[in-house]
């Protein structure tokens, strides 16, 4: 009993000093500053620029790309408590700009397989929980890799979405918090990146992607939340400005980017959104989109890859966008129809075992009878053997 509470008490130890763990996966376009983003958010060189990836990882098969790196974050005081986090962050291949250019014909099964690895990595994570989960025996080392949320780097071209971008948020946003942001928004104009944050959340609103909007509700949630998080929906898609250098500004070093007409500071909040999502993500929103994750996302998967072994093609094509009361009456049917099914197959088995015992009987009650019978012509020919004799007798 007590070397059990002492273990508890370790691994109580150990995961704060782990600290929280949380995975961010950042998706878009190549160049689009993705690599930068990850090693300002964090503080330090995590990721590699791109000649490392891409020549390193050139040979390897699909799927293998894309590796998740974890790094400790409790340097970084978030909160007053100094939360600790422990930050895996998964970088996806950037796609080319041929996707809009000549390679139309080729496009799709381009397109196909890039989408695939993204989205297969994703499933992958939620596979291994399904399967943890329906183990006997927990395995103690098993590690929860579920992407949290997805930073999806849009192109600052000044306009809308591309059509790339609907296609592929659309795939995505069914399997993990999709927050779409503007890569090197620095590269717009005030006027231009306030032009384009309206038209791409026109699209996004046009097309339906149901990407993570800092969700509150008026009447439930409290007037800070609410606040805080109407604030947040309004500077969506975030403008992004990453940066992997110093700048020296009254006496303080700060991250920027120094151009020959000026500096752009990296955390100033009216050169980007930086502080603004740094701050949802780590620390104002992490327990949401891992609680939507969980209870949400993954419970959705779930359902799903379930329904499908349940009865393959009648349920395999379902909605995936639906809406969780939806979502948690049909978990409710699914477990009750399995529920139905393994009684179903009990009764067999009991109908299957009562008519074997009735055979048995049977059997049994015939061999009886074939015995007795037996017995009575034993008897009988005894008997008239008998009779044979003493005639024998008699006539001697
Ligand atoms: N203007 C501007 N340039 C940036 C910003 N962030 C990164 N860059 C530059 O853009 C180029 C590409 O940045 P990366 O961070 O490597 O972009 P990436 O999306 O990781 O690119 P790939 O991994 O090659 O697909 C580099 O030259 C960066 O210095 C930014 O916020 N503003
Ligand atoms: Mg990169």
């Amino acid at each position: 009993m007590s070397s059990a509470l002492n273990a508890l008490k370790i691994r109580r130890k150990k995961n704060v000093k782990k600290g929280i763990q949380f995975c961010l996966m950042v998706c878009g376009a190549s160049g689009t500053g993705r690599t930068t983003f990850v090693n300002t958010l964090c503080g330090k060189q995590v990721l590699e620029g791109k000649d490392a990836d891409d020549a390193a990882n050139a040979h390897l098969e699909e799927g293998v790309r894309i590796k998740p790196v974890t790094v400790d974050i409790a340097e970084l005081e978030l909160d007053d408590e100094g939360t600790r986090i422990s930050l895996t962050i998964v970088d996806t291949p950037g796609f080319g700009d041929q996707i809009d250019n000549e390679a139309r014909h080729v496009d799709l099964a381009y397109k196909q397989q890039r989408f695939g690895e993204i989205v297969g990595y994703l499933e992958r994570q939620y596979d291994d929980i399904l399967a943890e989960e329906s183990r006997i025996k927990r395995n103690p080392r098993f590690r929860d890799n579920r992407v949290h949320v997805l930073l999806y780097f849009i192109t600052p071209t000044g306009h809308g979405l591309r059509e790339l971008d609907i296609e592929l948020m659309k795939r995505l946003s069914p399997r993990v918090n999709v927050i779409p942001v503007i890569g090197k928004a620095d590269s717009l104009t005030p006027a231009e990146l306030a032009e384009s944050k309206k038209l791409i959340m026109e699209d996004i609103e046009h097309y339906r992607i149901p990407v993570y909007n800092f969700p509150y509700d008026i009447e439930e949630d409290d007037e800070d939340t609410v606040e805080e998080n109407a604030e947040l929906r309004g500077l969506m898609p975030f403008a992004i400005v990453g940066s992997e250098d110093f700048v020296e500004i009254d006496d303080r070093k700060v991250r920027a980017r120094q151009y020959p007409w000026g500096v752009v500071e990296v955390e100033n909040p009216r050169h980007s959104d930086f502080l603004a999502i740094r701050s949802a993500l780590l620390h104002s929103h992490l327990a949401d989109l891992k609680e939507i994750t969980h209870d949400f996302l993954y419970e959705n998967y779930r359902t799903e890859k379930l329904s499908k072994s349940v009865d393959g093609a009648s349920q395999s094509g379902h909605d995936s966008s639906m809406n969780p009361e939806d979502l948690a009456s049909q978990s409710v049917r699914l477990k009750e129809e399995q529920l139905r099914r393994e009684e179903e197959k009990l009764r067999e088995i009991e109908i299957k075992v009562q008519r074997e015992i009735a055979e048995k009987r049977q059997e049994l009650l015939a061999r009886e009878s074939q015995l007795r019978e037996i017995e009575a012509r034993m008897q009988r020919e005894q008997q008239s053997q008998g009779n044979v004799n003493e005639a024998a007798n008699g006539e001697a």
